[in-house]
């Protein structure tokens, strides 16, 4: 883990600016800055302790429900409830934040949208 606050513990603290559609007291929501389909929001658990799914899974299982609650109630707001959950685990899988997040992919997507 590296002893700087990530991207996102930095939109999580507003010293960068995002487009945030959720918030709660352990997640924020935020659409990602490079989208890949139609609808692409990044949900994140505000914590940065965990870089990987299979950590947060581990570590904080209920967080990880929460995680997922909060993608389903975005995707019913943002594409009727249609989606792909995504977490890249790994620079050869594409992952280039380790802080744990979702990728939540809605509308129509096309081959090779997920990037
Ligand atoms: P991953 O490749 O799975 O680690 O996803 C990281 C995502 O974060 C990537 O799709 C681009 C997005 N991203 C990186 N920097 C920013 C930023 O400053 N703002 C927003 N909104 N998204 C960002």
């Amino acid at each position: 883990m590296s002893n700087s606050p990530s991207i996102f513990s930095r939109i999580i603290a507003r010293e960068i600016p995002a487009d945030v559609v959720f918030e709660s007291d352990t997640l924020i929501a935020i659409r990602d800055i490079a989208p890949k389909a139609p609808v692409h929001i990044l949900v994140v658990p505000k914590t940065e302790e965990f870089s990987t799914v299979a950590q947060l899974a581990a570590g904080n299982p209920g967080l990880l429900a929460e995680l997922v609650a909060a993608a389903q109630q975005i995707a019913d707001e943002h594409c009727g409830g249609q989606y792909r959950l995504i977490f890249n685990t790994g620079e050869n899988a594409g992952q280039t934040v380790f802080h744990v997040h979702a990728h939540v992919l809605g509308g129509t997507l096309t081959e090779g949208s997920l990037g």
